[in-house]
């Protein structure tokens, strides 16, 4: 075997890759040369290798044989000993990974029989691309692979051998895989986690390619598939839903709908819904669709009870994941609230003199209501002397603006209506009542702007004149109406011994009996007073007119009345018939027909002789006087007045028919006795020094009590004071102006300072009574008969 030719020549091929004949030094020859040569390509000139003659070649019948019964390569040109490539040499097929590919041929010569050994190396080309076995490789990979899984891939095959096999796998660039080759093995690593949701196919194309020149290179497709895993929460649309709901929403309202998506598949992407730790309180007012996420409300919304809700939704998919958003669901407030009005404070009753804008009341007014809601507006009726003042906040002050009169409105219903803003308004009121308390500010008024009273004289002390009314409207004792009599003086009288006024009901009655004669009108101011304190009072003026009585008797002035003087009158003898001869002069105290007077001759010495004129009095002669007629002649006069019943006088009137009263010796025997006139006159000065003495008594008594503090109240301020605890038990005390403060009978009956006289000083108030001169004036029969006429007028009680 030629190795060494091979040893030798192996540099050569190396170097000249064309066709070199490999000597042998015992005739055997190899060749190296590419395969894939075109047939009858020249490999070598065997006959110059070997030292033949190509000459020779054909008859010596050179031919290629091969060892055993395998192919035969090559054949020689028997014309010029070239040995040529038989066929294709496919070295890849031929020797496959064999790393040198050596075919063996002989060269058989006959004639002499040579045998030669021809070694033929065939040498590879880059003639095959890298290759894989399936156009495109399929891997699923669930996406919850972790980073650094590998996944086998096939490798690529190149049927060449040496460098011109695969030398290098390139991946086509991409962010989730890289390429691990170690020897052999081709693998996918995974180099970042993958997300079926962002991509679920991912296709990369490999290449392998082969170390030739020119490179060769094979590609196949990889497709990856990324498997779903629930790797997925379900994700709300919101973080925060928020809503608004008007309060008071009607069942089954949805007040906001929350929505999660799941980017899982199948189970790993069905969302539901739930609450998330809500209070049983909420629980009560919400409900939310499991599937759809849809909240409603199922209980009563109250904005006033809470104003916002703030719950917690969760959303889980099939296999549990779950996430949370937040639902904010804000109540609208709606106006279902009426404003409320309290009543703070009040004022009642409050007086009736409160000057404008005193504060009566304080009134609060809330409304559970908000914002425009619970704005209020507070009013009262109109006509009311009463505004409402906004105070501090809801608060108002409820002040009078004008005068209040309690005599006109005493009493005020006062509604207070409060509306709110809301839309439509609601508004309540409430009715406040106050009572006007009363202030003393009416006097008394009299019904009448004066008052007159008539009455008779010789009127029954005690009796009633009149009555006098004044009204006061106002309250209780503000409005008691007491009557008293101003003091005052008619005529020197105090007016408290002429009249007194009944305090409470104002009947005016006489204290006394009136003389018509003395008076015959007098005015007195009678006051009403109220109670109040300070009292008020108006007066008025009442005027008392006497209206006369035939009370009083003509007093005849002339003659004057037999015992006091003695007198005669002197008739001329020659008296003519017609004369007038004398006139009996009388007057009478009261007027009016009572005090008209006629005149009669009762009695007459000669009837015939003397008549009296009717009405004048003059006594005239009827006839001629003559000398048969009586020197004395008397008359018995009676002088009437024209009252009903008439009252009369008489007197006697003596008559001397003579020319000379010293003719009338017979005087003597008409004259009064002289000792009997001294008589009188001695009884005169003793009665008037015993009266005057008394009357000086009294007056010191008077001081002298008048002097002690005036201790006990007096009777009467008048002439006669009286200490009343002298007074019988049921005399009611009477106070200076003469007004008997109750309705006790008043007695007239009245006694001196002391109970054990029995003089009865009634005669100072007696109508009798007359003026001190009339009296020196009167005889003493007169005074012991006004004195008896005192005694026998007994009815002085009324
Ligand atoms: C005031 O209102 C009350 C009840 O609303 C009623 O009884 C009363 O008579 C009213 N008074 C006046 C003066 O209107
Ligand atoms: C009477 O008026 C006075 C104020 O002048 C008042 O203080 C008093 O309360 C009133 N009396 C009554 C009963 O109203
Ligand atoms: C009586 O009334 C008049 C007015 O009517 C008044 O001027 C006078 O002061 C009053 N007198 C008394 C004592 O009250
Ligand atoms: C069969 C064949 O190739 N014959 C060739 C041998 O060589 C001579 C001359 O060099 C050629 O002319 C032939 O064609």
């Amino acid at each position: 075997m030629g190795n060494k030719g091979i040893s030798v020549t192996g540099l050569v091929c190396s170097v000249v890759f064309f066709i070199l004949p490999l000597h042998s030094a015992y005739g055997d020859v190899s060749y190296s040369f590419p395969e894939e040569m075109k047939r009858g390509s020249v490999i070598g000139n065997i006959a110059k290798d070997l030292g033949l003659e190509a000459s020779r070649l054909s008859a010596r019948k050179a031919r290629i044989d091969s060892e055993g019964n395998r192919k035969r390569y090559c054949d020689i040109n028997l014309s010029n000993g070239d040995l040529n490539a038989a066929e294709r040499i496919d070295r890849d097929g031929l020797c496959g990974k064999k790393a040198s590919c050596v075919l063996n041929q002989e060269l058989i010569l006959e004639n002499p029989l040579e045998l030669h050994r021809i070694t033929l190396h065939v040498q590879d080309i880059n003639d095959n691309s890298p290759q894989f076995n399936d156009d495109m490789i399929d891997i699923e990979i669930r996406e919850s692979a972790e980073k650094g899984s590998r996944f086998l891939l096939g490798e690529a095959h190149d049927a060449d051998i040496g460098k011109n096999s695969v030398q290098i796998y390139t991946l086509e660039k991409n962010d989730k895989f890289v390429l691990s080759v170690e020897s052999n093995n081709v693998e996918l690593v995974l180099d970042e986690k993958l997300d079926r949701e962002v991509k679920q196919d991912i296709k990369l194309l490999l290449t392998a390619m082969d170390g030739g020149s020119p490179k060769r290179s094979g590609t196949v497709v990889i497709h990856v598939t990324v498997l779903d895993a629930n790797d997925n929460a379900p994700v709300f649309n919101q973080a925060v839903y928020k809503a608004s709901l008007p309060e008071n929403s009607a069942l089954d309202t949805v007040a906001v709908t929350v929505s999660a998506t799941d980017a899982d598949e199948g189970v790993n992407g069905e969302v539901t819904y739930d609450f998330d730790h809500i209070s049983d309180d909420d629980k009560k007012i919400f409900s939310i669709d499991r599937k759809g996420g849809i909240i409603k409300v199922i209980g009563s919304v109250d904005f006033e009870e809470v104003p916002s809700f703030e719950l917690r939704v969760k959303a889980k998919d099939g296999l549990g994941l779950a996430s949370y958003a937040k639902v904010i669901i804000e109540m609208t407030d709606v106006n279902d609230n009426a404003p409320v009005i309290y009543l703070k404070s009040l004022t009642s009753p409050i007086p009736e003199n409160a000057s404008p804008g005193t504060e009566v009341g304080i009134i609060n007014v809330q409304d559970r209501d908000s914002e425009n809601n619970r704005q209020v507006r507070c009013s009262i009726q109109q006509n009311l002397p009463f505004k409402l003042v906004p105070s501090i906040k809801n608060y108002y002050s409820l002040v009078t603006t004008g005068e209040l009169d309690r005599e006109l409105v005493s009493d005020y219903n006062i509604t207070i209506t409060a509306t709110d803003e809301g839309s439509p308004p609601l508004s309540s009121s409430k009715s406040v009542q106050l009572s006007v308390a009363d202030v003393n500010d009416n006097p008394p008024v009299f019904e009448e702007q004066s008052y007159k009273a008539h009455v008779t004289e010789t009127n029954r002390p005690g009796s009633s004149l009149c009555s006098v009314t004044a009204r006061d409207p106002d309250w209780r004792q503000n409005g008691t109406v007491i009557y008293s009599l101003l003091p005052g003086e008619v005529n020197g009288v105090p007016v408290s011994s002429l009249l007194s006024v009944n305090g409470d009901t104002g009947v005016i009655h006489a204290v006394r009996s009136f003389d018509y004669e003395q008076f015959r009108s007098f005015k007195v101011h009678v006051v009403a007073r109220d109670n109040g304190s300070p009292p008020l009072s108006s007066n008025v003026t009442v005027s008392v007119f006497i209206t006369d009585v035939n009370d009083n008797s003509p007093q005849i002035l002339y003659p004057a009345p037999e015992g006091i003087s003695f007198m005669t009158e002197l008739v001329p003898k020659a008296a003519h018939g017609g004369s007038l001869v004398s006139k009996v002069i009388a007057v009478d105290a009261d007027s009016g027909q009572n005090a008209w007077l006629s005149y009669h001759i009762l009695k007459s010495t000669d009837p015939g002789l003397f008549t009296i004129g009717l009405h004048s009095g003059e006594i005239r002669t009827q006839r001629d006087i003559s000398e048969s007629d009586s020197m004395k002649q008397n008359l018995i006069v009676s002088v009437k007045d024209n009252g009903q019943p008439s009252l009369s006088a008489t007197c006697t009137m003596y008559l001397v028919i003579s020319d000379n009263l010293a003719e009338v010796p017979e005087l003597k025997d008409v004259s009064y006795d002289e000792s009997n006139s001294k008589l009188t006159s001695y009884l005169i000065i003793a009665l008037v020094s015993v009266s005057t003495f008394f009357l000086t008594f009294i007056i010191v008594i008077l001081a002298v009590r008048f002097c002690r503090r005036r201790k006990p109240r007096l009777l009467f301020d008048g002439a006669v004071a009286i200490p009343s605890a002298y007074l019988p038990p049921n005399y009611a005390e009477v106070d200076g102006t003469g007004t008997v403060r109750s309705t006790y009978n008043y007695d007239a009956y009245l006694t001196t300072g002391s109970r054990t006289s029995d003089f009865k000083f009634l005669t100072s108030y007696n109508e009798n009574t007359l003026p001190a001169d009339q009296t020196m004036r009167k005889t003493p029969t007169d005074f012991s008969e006004d004195l008896d006429d005192s005694e026998g007028s007994p009815e002085v009680g009324f």
